[in-house]
């Protein structure tokens, strides 16, 4: 198996950091910006995101569909029809909400200025500061009574939901209101399979 990966982006960490836990036999190519927008790279991901696995003639694209599929059979993808609901729950909820507001964060406040792209777009910036605020609360709530996302074990659903972690100190969002979200964060970041994710250096972020 292949993974076509933007290495340190918030969609691809939480796949890499899936292969690293379950230490599992796939490659992974880390690409360029330019290179996920190029037409050769189209052929396999039409979207021209990152990131894609190829395993044989199968091509998967989104990154919590490969969680799910690389998670097959182990103890990262709970086998219990509700746990399974709850899970695709959270990836769903991740993907469109929550992923959607910090990414746009990350991606508006943190990497544009620092890559030299243009100039931050202050009104999405703000717009998703307001999703932001709305699920934080959400997500603190739920963390307030169990460690992990589905109760007491580690799932992809924790990788997925922890994926702007190490960007945490960089937003304009005062994570110490979520106290919960903050332990959580705290025990995903001294996981040893996402600190190899996150490899050397996590992208210099100025605080
Ligand atoms: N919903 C998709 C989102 C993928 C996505 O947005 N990838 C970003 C990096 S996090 C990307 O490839 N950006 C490159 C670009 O926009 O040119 C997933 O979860 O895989």
């Amino acid at each position: 198996m292949k993974l076509y990966a933007l290495t340190k982006s918030l969609n691809s960490r939480k796949v890499l950091a899936l292969i690293h836990h379950l230490d599992l036999p796939v490659e992974i190519h880390a690409m360029t910006v330019e290179q996920v927008q190029s037409d050769a790279y189209a052929a396999t991901n039409p979207n021209r995101l990152a990131p894609t696995l190829v395993d044989g003639d199968f091509v998967l694209w989104e990154s919590n569909a490969i969680g799910v599929y690389l998670a097959e059979g182990s103890a990262m993808l709970p086998i219990g029809r509700r746990e399974r609901a709850d899970m695709a729950r959270w990836l769903l909820w991740e993907g469109v909400h929550y992923n959607k507001a910090l990414g746009t964060i990350f991606f508006e406040s943190v990497v544009r200025p620092q890559l030299g792209w243009g100039e931050t777009n202050q009104p999405l910036v703000d717009d998703a500061l307001v999703q932001a605020a709305r699920l934080l609360p959400v997500l603190d709530a739920h963390l307030a009574t169990r460690a992990f996302m589905l109760g007491d074990m580690l799932s992809f659903a924790d990788l997925a939901i922890a994926s702007a972690e190490p960007y945490r100190d960089a937003m304009p969002i005062d994570f110490d209101a979520y106290p919960n979200v903050q332990r959580f964060y705290d025990t995903i970041a001294l996981l040893p399979a996402w600190q190899k994710a996150l490899g050397t250096p996590r992208m210099a972020v100025a605080a």
